[in-house]
């Protein structure tokens, strides 16, 4: 149920202000210190945005997809390491239980996840196991009254400070997707490991690591939905709304260089004049724009589909895709309008430009968006 339009743009404009006065200042202290101040995750508490897409039955604000990507546009303007700490409870840490989960999972976690007392981490991919998330080897064996989790699972975003871990495991044989399931599993937990934080290019602040099981036993009841075999699938579906929130941060911090190209150009003077007088500038201030519009008009788009009900796997891969690629062309032009300062530590556009590379690889690299695309197109033609 959507929230009323009077009280959605009083909690946008309430965000939009809390990311200019509150977060976007603290990017070089959190860029420093690779950690979110335990403060800030409180305001973010305060404000709700743990719970942005979980329904009030269950303590969430139960926006709809527009209006979370709505507010993904603002939260997107400061550094993307502060909407990771919110993103996974918001998406692929919580939408699983949403989706497939039974009515006392539903109970159990999403509260506890809407409110921020726990983050919610997505357990997929493996060392051996990235874009072809189908061929996962993590183990899950039913031994009396319990699953016993073994295996690796890598890059798993979140996952040091996470309590919940929706962790996709093998339950039958063969390859295919009906013996894969998926599994709440809390932390912590005896035979779930932690490893240390990886060292990464940029994304200072919004932490990763490998979550390895040994002889991890876990109840019957953390099986998602109470039923093997629904893992891969389910996953599947929650990568789908998870790439729609991406393509939406894209937006947001396509926004937030395009702003700061400008300032900056119309500050720095060349030739007697500021460089924003100049059409070759112009023109790359144009081009971002253009297609940071573009990439917006989709992102919408697509969440109207959503809302409505219809399946939006082919939108979905096309935004990700679009937006993914444009907010590294906005990066790179940034970039070169800042010059010589942009290539310095102490401007933002160099944090961002780092920052942006990783949004053609997670949740499904563009390649994989390609195959996507190209897949649900040829259906969709052929049927
Ligand atoms: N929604 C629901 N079900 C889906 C689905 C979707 N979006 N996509 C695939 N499925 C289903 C298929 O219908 C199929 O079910 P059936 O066996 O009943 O036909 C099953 O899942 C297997 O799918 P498919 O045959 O397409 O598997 P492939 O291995 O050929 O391809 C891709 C799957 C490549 C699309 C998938 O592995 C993928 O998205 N990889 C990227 C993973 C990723 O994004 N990782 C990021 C980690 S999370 S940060």
């Amino acid at each position: 149920m959507p929230l009323d339009s009077d009280t959605f743009d009083l909690l946008r404009s309430s965000v939009r202000r809390y990311v200019t006065e509150r977060l976007i200042p603290l990017e070089p202290e959190v860029a420093e210190s690779n950690e979110i101040p335990a403060a800030v995750i409180n305001e973010f508490r305060e404000l709700g945005l743990f719970g942005l897409s979980i329904s009030e039955e269950f303590g969430g604000l139960g926006l709809n997809m527009e209006e979370e990507a709505q507010l993904v546009f603002e939260l997107g303007q400061a550094s993307p390491a502060f909407r990771s700490i919110a993103g996974t409870n918001i998406g692929i840490g919580s939408q699983a239980i949403v989706f497939a989960g039974t009515q006392e999972q539903r109970e159990t976690y999403l509260p506890r996840l809407a409110s921020g007392e726990i983050i919610g981490s997505f357990a997929l991919t493996e060392p051996e196991a990235g874009s072809d998330a189908l061929s996962l080897k993590t183990s899950a064996c039913l031994d009396g009254d319990h699953y016993v989790l073994n295996g690796t699972k890598r890059f798993i975003t979140n996952a040091p400070y996470a309590g919940l871990f929706t962790v996709m495991a093998r339950t039958g044989q063969g390859n295919g997707a009906d013996s894969i399931s998926c599994f709440l599993v809390e932390a912590p937990a005896p035979g779930l490991v932690l490893g240390k934080p990886d060292k990464k290019m940029g994304q200072s602040g919004a932490l990763t690591c490998d979550v390895i099981f040994e002889n991890c036993r876990v109840p019957k009841s953390a099986l998602l939905g109470g039923v093997e075999g629904n893992g891969f699938r389910t996953a599947m579906k929650v990568l789908d709304k998870g790439r729609l929130h991406i393509a939406a941060l894209c937006v947001g911090i396509a926004q937030r260089l395009i702003r700061e190209s400008v300032l900056y150009a119309q500050d720095r003077k060349q030739f007697g004049r500021p460089i924003s007088d100049f059409q070759l500038v112009q023109a790359m201030i144009a081009d971002s724009q253009t297609e940071m519009w573009a990439a917006k008009c989709m992102v919408l788009e697509a969440a109207r589909k959503r809302d409505r009900g219809e399946n939006t796997t082919l939108e979905a891969a096309c935004t990700k895709l679009f937006a993914s690629e444009m907010v590294g062309r906005v990066a790179d032009r940034a970039v070169q309008i800042f010059g010589g300062a942009g290539y310095m530590a102490e401007y933002p556009v160099e944090r961002f430009y780092r920052d942006v590379r990783l949004f053609r690889i997670y949740e499904g690299t563009s390649q994989i968006q390609q195959l996507v695309i190209a897949r649900e197109t040829v259906k969709s033609i052929a049927s």
